[in-house]
């Protein structure tokens, strides 16, 4: 232990973070940073230990998302480095900010191969997956690295940092005459980008001879906390958006300027696409024709230039931060006066209203549907986040993840998360319990049976800390769905067993439990399992044959001719 003139590598670490506001770590512990988390605890921070690393790195960088701070992420060396290192890259990908943090061997031993407990060269093994990797040979050096990897995480595009820490590091003093320990608050640490003139100029120009232009709105303008400029720049220009889904709530879906129920109308009849924090990769089908009208003008305000020109050619670039940008365009909207026909909007809400009354058909439907489908198993969730917007909705799954958002609208910014750039399963626990912490609100995570699987043991977690999340699982049977046959012999690939009690796993580490098997009862469950404030799952049992191969994105498989093998 150190004296009083004296501070570990560990304390060092500690401090750098306090100061700089971080409280939470999410956590899975052994050699060599179990006593790391300890001395966080005695230091006033809150520790949350998890099952699995993949799942308390997700929770960190949900937390990253939802507070705008870098979430903090501890594992120990090689095995639990390698669990959280997939979650790592996810954050990367998503533009989350993260620090993940794990314990490792030290340098002289890595360096010639001789064989250390848990040893793996981890720091260069990171560097590929993340934004940028530091690691700490010494404790007068910790303030630093703290300093470089909040800076890094948060400024520009925001992502995921790695901070390796040999053991001799956390164990290592130096003494603390306070001036000399590096610890300190960064100052500004995601300064503002103001975007040029020109580029600001060069967007009006094409704004003022757009007829139909199309706000895309993505999670980048989610992450930039830009609500406000979002929704004055839509307001002002009276154009119709389309929330990319971590978007959603940034306006309320409900406005009227909303085109997410006219996607395929909007897209391929805009002229003008006016793109704000969205990249145009896989969801936005690379921009491309039949989805996007070719010859259409494309504005893009990104804080990373990397991504003008990624797929098709920008014609007004702007580079800068979210906020300052749209700042300068509607200052520059006022200014000139610029105004488009409200026609096209007409247009859109036109096709909107005619969609959301067919869907209204199917959720009316889906009321009396037995067996249950997806329809009156969401319409429940539908109805409460209504009421209650202030919830946050965590998702993933296939043709849960894509009904779930098509029918239940958000209100609030940053309130829902999902399988995010890469689509991946194993999101829901993670997020949905950085939800919880972080904010303090009711949870909802909504699961297909397949995607539960992935982190379900996370459900522990969820119990021993009392967090007030609801896991609700639409379980059909399966990947997609239960009912695929290819061999006698076999399950199919996709095949998950329909009679499981998943809400069991709830009662195992005293939560509450409830099954479901019509609209009524996933109603009431839910209504229950919420007001009671307690962890919980409902089992939500579908038709086996509801759900289809990879619910909206099926055009993606590659196809084989089974009927020839
Ligand atoms: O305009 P048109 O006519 O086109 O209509 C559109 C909208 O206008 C309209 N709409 C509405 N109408 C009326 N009212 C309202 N409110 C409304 N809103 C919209 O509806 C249509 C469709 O609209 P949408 O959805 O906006 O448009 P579209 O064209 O679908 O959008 C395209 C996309 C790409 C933007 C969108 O689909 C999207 O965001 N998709 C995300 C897809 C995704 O990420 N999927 C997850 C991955 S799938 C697969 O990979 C899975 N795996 C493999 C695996 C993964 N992923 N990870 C790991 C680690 N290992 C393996 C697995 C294992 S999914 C999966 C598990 C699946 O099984 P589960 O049991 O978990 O789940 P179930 O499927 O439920 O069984
Ligand atoms: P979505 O999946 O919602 O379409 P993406 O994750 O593809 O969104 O795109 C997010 C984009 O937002 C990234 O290109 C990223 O560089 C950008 N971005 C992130 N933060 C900011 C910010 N503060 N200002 C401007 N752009 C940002
Ligand atoms: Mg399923």
């Amino acid at each position: 232990m150190s004296d009083s003139t004296t501070k570990s590598g560990a304390e060092l670490l500690i401090d750098a973070l306090k100061i700089n506001g971080i409280q939470n770590i999410y956590g899975l512990v052994g050699i060599p940073v179990t006593d790391l988390a300890r001395l966080a605890q005695i230091e006033g921070m809150n520790y949350y230990g998890f099952r699995r690393e993949d799942a308390a790195v997700n929770a960190a960088a949900a937390a990253g998302f939802i507070t705008g701070k870098p979430g903090i992420a501890l594992t120990v060396s090689a095995p639990g480095f390698l669990n959280g290192l997939p979650s790592l890259a996810q954050a990367t990908k998503n533009c989350f900010p993260l620090i993940m943090i794990s314990g490792s061997s030290d340098r002289n031993i890595i360096d010639l191969d001789q064989g250390d407990y848990e040893g793996l060269d981890q720091y260069n093994i990171a560097k590929p997956f993340c934004k940028a990797a530091f690691r700490v040979n010494r404790a007068e050096d910790m303030g630093t690295a703290v300093a470089r990897a909040i800076r890094t995480a948060v400024s520009g595009r925001p992502g995921g940092v790695y901070l390796d820490l040999p053991a001799e590091a956390i164990e290592s003093m130096m003494i603390d005459d306070k001036k000399g320990n590096n610890v300190y608050e960064i100052v500004d640490p995601a300064p503002s980008v103001i975007p040029s003139d020109e580029s600001i100029s060069r967007a009006i120009n094409i704004i003022k001879n757009s007829q139909k232009p199309l706000v895309i709105v993505g999670k980048g303008a989610a992450s930039a906390r830009a609500e406000k400029e979002v929704k004055e720049l839509i307001d002002t220009l009276n154009v119709p958006y389309l929330p990319m889904s971590m978007a959603k709530g940034l306006i309320p879906d409900d406005d009227s300027h909303s085109a997410a129920a006219a996607r395929s109308y909007s897209l391929k009849n805009a002229d003008t696409i006016i793109l704000l924090g969205a990249r145009l990769n896989w969801l936005l089908s690379h921009g491309k024709a039949p989805v996007f009208n070719e010859s259409a003008q494309v504005i893009q305000i990104d804080i990373d230039a990397y991504e003008f020109d990624s797929n098709r050619r920008i014609d007004a670039p702007i580079l800068g931060d979210m906020k300052s940008s749209l700042r300068k365009l509607i200052d520059a909207v006022h200014e000139q006066e610029v105004t488009v026909e409200s026609q096209w909007l007409d247009d859109v809400q036109n096709v909107v209203l005619s969609n959301k009354e067919k869907m209204r058909t199917r959720l009316e439907a889906g009321k009396t549907s037995e067996p249950l489908n997806f329809f009156g198993a969401l319409l429940p969730l539908q109805e409460y986040m209504n009421e209650h917007p202030d919830t946050y909705l965590v998702s993933e799954g296939a043709n849960t993840l894509d009904m779930g958002r098509n029918i239940i609208d958000m209100k609030l910014p940053r309130h829902r998360l999902d399988c995010g750039t890469w689509g991946v399963m194993g999101i829901g626990l993670g997020y949905a319990i950085a939800a919880a912490v972080e904010t303090g609100k009711r949870v909802i995570a909504l699961e297909g049976d397949s995607a539960f699987g992935f982190d379900a043991m996370e459900m522990e977690t969820i119990c021993r800390y009392h967090l007030p999340v609801t896991v609700v699982v639409l379980n059909n049977g399966g990947i997609y769905n239960g009912t695929d046959k290819v061999v006698d012999n076999q399950p199919s690939p996709t095949n998950l067993d329909p009679r499981a009690h998943y809400e069991y796993l709830s009662s195992a580490f005293g939560g509450d439990s409830y099954v479901a098997s019509t609209y009524s009862e996933v109603k009431d469950a839910l209504v229950k399992a919420m007001d009671s404030n307690n962890p919980s799952i409902i089992n939500a049992t579908l038709n086996p044959s509801a759900g289809t191969e990879s619910g909206h994105i099926d055009n993606l498989n590659a196809k084989i001719d089974l009927k020839k093998a």
